[in-house]
């Protein structure tokens, strides 16, 4: 065993290569370590033990991690960052997945003779690539005529978006038709991403462009296999962001596109970001190498492509210009502090008022006050100062709420087809695990999808082994893999925590303690999947798959409910403007329940009727709301479970090597975190404890027909020679 090459953990490497100098004293073994490390004695768990063992140079920098003789972690990541550092290679395969490093640098792998490449051509004969992913689902497509999906995930900043834009751009290309097309389909397709950008991305801490939605586009295609239409869902768009931004983080990108244009929208009376209160807080106003004022221009054309007219945008720019003048809304408190007013004189809310043609009294009068009705009579309660900034916020997020789902809704229109899709391939892009220092709904909710496409992924995976197996007559008992279905079912089912969220948001004095009471009183050490942190009586903590997660229950029930007053949006739906009452008006809203066609491309009633988790049922304080944001989540993950299990799945590892944005720098640490939290070690193991190693007959004869005498060789029947192999050499 001395002289064995093993890989040894290391808190800053994660692991280091060393070779056995000493064999076993008991169960300890002497190892020199890698690069100037000197010795090392390393404790195995008994004397048969080894450390992992390092595989041949021979294997090194393998593009399909599945096809290494050693296959554990530190083979894993010392093939990945060997790739990427020594190679400049950002894509791997790890068995049906691929693999993306960011490589944060421009790359010349992506112009229209890398398609043109990679068009035809099977994965296994060519690099890695987004684009052989991408071929892979579009001739599965063709030759099976079975619907597709590309599942791309990872942790903030990873790539996602710009994976998922090739993808697309991938299938607009090789799926347009001859010539110059006459819809310009594939165009207005590509044409959804600026503008969904422009609204629905925002710079954070993590990511200058980072998506603040899930979205789910198929793209579908005609018998001939063109692209002929395409359909988009979104997902839990982050709103708080609209009236609130974390230091160093910008609101979304749209409200300083539209103040670059300021000049443009006179009747906007725009100025700089820092004039408002909504677009100033996190006090920083630019994104480096990013022209706003271009951007816009990106942003107006896209829209214009699909179709919304000139007219449209500009209620649309006003609506979105209203709502920055409604964040500087000021609130003079009564000395008393019980109630508050806005000052007469107060020139954001009458410019609020003209640009989205509402009465400014009466929007006045009920930010300050509430109606309450009772049995015998209604009352008007006075609201204090943060009660008022409160209502001014909840109805700022729901006014750009409605304005997202409506261009989402257009964007649905321009892309959808009279004729039905012969098949199609969605592509999902959808933010990955998250785990902050403080968690709470929002990250429970993205946690949860994650559980769900974990889950997808892990059965996928299990069954195409198993499908394998069954294939080539091998009998194999399969190993115990994780299931996360009772982490799935203690948040979703009946009594599990999304349940009782609900059940407490139906009470009158229902509140974040008493919930968070109740589910230690279900579900502690009845679900191994929850758990209470010892310190606190606020939080709770769920054993995700990817790792554990403390939730602080203050604010869920609010952000469940996530009301709106009624009576604002009777004094919206009142606008002189028919576009911004019809914003507002419940029977022309989108639909708020979470339910879509089954079939993508049944004609849409016009505007937003595409549901996006953007909000909860429009309600007034009285109103018993049909679903919460958390039970509409729910259901339209049950629905995105439905499609892509009925789809041929294809998966994208996105990986954030490092936290510095720098180009080609590989932290093992991180890589490491994100390729447990994605599923990949997960995977790795699956594969590991079948037979991970698949050679074809042609395969093996070349690599190993050295071992052979002449007389061994039978060039006709390669099979037989390479069992000729194996009867020679394994005893
Ligand atoms: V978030 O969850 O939406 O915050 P994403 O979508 O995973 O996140 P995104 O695709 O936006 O991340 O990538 C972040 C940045 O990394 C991009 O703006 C690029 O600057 C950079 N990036 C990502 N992938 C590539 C690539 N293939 N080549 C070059 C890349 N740069
Ligand atoms: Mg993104």
């Amino acid at each position: 065993m001395a002289g064995a090459r093993v890989w040894v953990r290391d808190s800053e490497e994660v692991w280091v290569g060393a070779e056995v100098v000493q064999d076993y004293k008991g169960n300890e073994v002497k190892v020199l370590l890698e690069g100037d490390r000197g010795e090392k004695t390393i404790v195995v768990k008994s004397d048969t033990e080894l450390p992992p063992l390092r595989n041949p140079d021979i294997l090194v920098g393998r593009d399909d991690l599945t096809s290494l003789s050693n296959l554990h972690e530190p083979a894993v990541l010392y093939n990945l960052k060997y790739r990427f550092l020594q190679e400049g290679n950002i894509y791997t395969y790890c068995g049906i997945v691929l693999v993306a490093i960011n490589p944060y640098k421009e790359l010349d792998i992506y112009g229209n003779e890398f398609i043109q490449f990679y068009s035809g051509c099977n994965r296994n004969r060519i690099d890695p690539h987004v684009y052989a992913i991408a071929e892979e689902a579009y001739s599965s497509m063709c030759k099976f005529e079975h619907n597709q999906s590309i599942i791309v995930t990872g942790e903030s900043g990873a790539g996602k978006t710009v994976s998922a834009k090739y993808a697309m751009r991938y299938f607009a290309t090789v799926g347009a038709g001859p010539g110059e097309s006459d819809t310009q389909m594939e165009k207005k397709v590509l044409a959804s991403n600026p503008i969904m950008e422009a609204i629905g991305n925002a710079k954070t801490i993590r990511n200058d462009n980072s998506s603040r939605f899930g979205k789910y586009i198929e793209i579908g295609f005609s018998k001939k296999n063109l692209i002929i239409g395409a359909n988009m869902r979104t997902y839990l768009l982050e709103k708080s962001r609209v009236v609130f931004q974390a230091a160093q983080e910008r609101n979304y990108h749209i409200f300083y596109q539209l103040c670059a244009a300021a000049s443009e929208y006179k009747e906007f009376m725009l100025s700089n970001p820092d004039d408002f209160y909504y677009t100033s807080q996190g006090e920083s106003p630019f994104v480096g190498g990013v022209d706003d004022a271009d951007e816009f221009d990106e942003t107006r054309k896209a829209l214009q492509l699909i179709g919304v007219t000139e007219s449209q945008q500009l209620m649309v720019f006003r609506i979105l210009a209203a709502i920055l003048h409604f964040g500087n809304v000021d609130f003079l408190e009564a000395d008393n502090q019980e109630s508050c007013k806005v000052s007469p004189d107060d020139i954001s809310l009458s410019v609020v008022a003209s640009l989205l043609g509402i009465d400014g009294e009466q929007m006045q009068r009920w930010l300050c006050n509430r109606k309450i009705v009772t049995v015998n009579e209604t009352m008007i309660k006075p609201l204090t100062e943060s009660q008022s900034i409160q209502a001014r916020d909840a109805l700022a997020k729901h006014i750009y709420a409605q304005t997202f789902d409506w261009i989402v809704g257009k964007i649905n229109v321009a892309l959808h087809t009279e004729a039905t899709p012969h098949n199609f391939i969605g592509v999902l892009d959808i933010y990955g695990f998250e785990m902050f220092e403080t968690n709470s709904f929002e990250q429970f909710c993205i946690n949860y999808a994650n559980e769900k496409l974990q889950q997808q992924f892990t059965q996928h995976v299990f069954k195409l082994e198993q499908d394998q197996y069954v294939e080539e007559g091998i009998v194999w008992s399969f190993i115990d893999f994780y299931d996360n279905q009772p982490c799935i079912a203690l948040i979703e089912e009946k009594l599990g925590i999304l349940d009782l969220l609900d059940e407490e948001c139906k009470m009158p004095n229902g509140n974040d303690a008493n919930w968070c009471q109740k589910l230690y009183a279900k579900h502690l050490e009845k679900s191994k999947h929850f758990a209470k942190p010892r310190m606190s009586r606020s939080a709770f903590v769920i054993h995700h798959f990817a790792d554990d997660v403390q939730y602080e229950t203050g604010g869920f029930l609010e952000k469940n409910r996530d009301m709106v007053i009624e009576d604002h949006l009777n004094i919206l739906r009142a606008s002189q403007f028919e576009f911004v009452a019809a914003l507002f008006r419940e029977d022309e809203t989108p639909a708020r329940t979470g339910k879509q066609s089954k079939n993508y491309n049944k004609p849409r009633t016009g505007r937003g009727s595409v549901r996006s988790m953007t909000g909860p049922p429009l309600q007034g304080a009285k109103k018993q709301h049909t679903q919460t944001v958390g039970s509409q989540f729910r259901s339209s993950l049950t629905r995105l479970m439905q499609t892509l299990n009925a789809t041929i799945p294809h998966y994208i590892r996105c990986i954030k090597p490092n936290d510095e944005k720098a180009p080609f720098v590989f932290e093992p640490k991180r890589a490491v975190e994100q390729l447990r939290a994605c599923g990949v070690l997960e995977t790795i193991r699956i594969s590991s404890a079948g037979y991970p190693s698949r050679w074809s007959y042609p395969e093996f004869f070349v690599r190993y027909r050295a071992l052979l005498k002449p007389a061994d060789i039978d060039k006709k029947n390669i099979r037989c020679s390479c069992e000729n192999v194996l009867q020679n050499y394994i005893s």
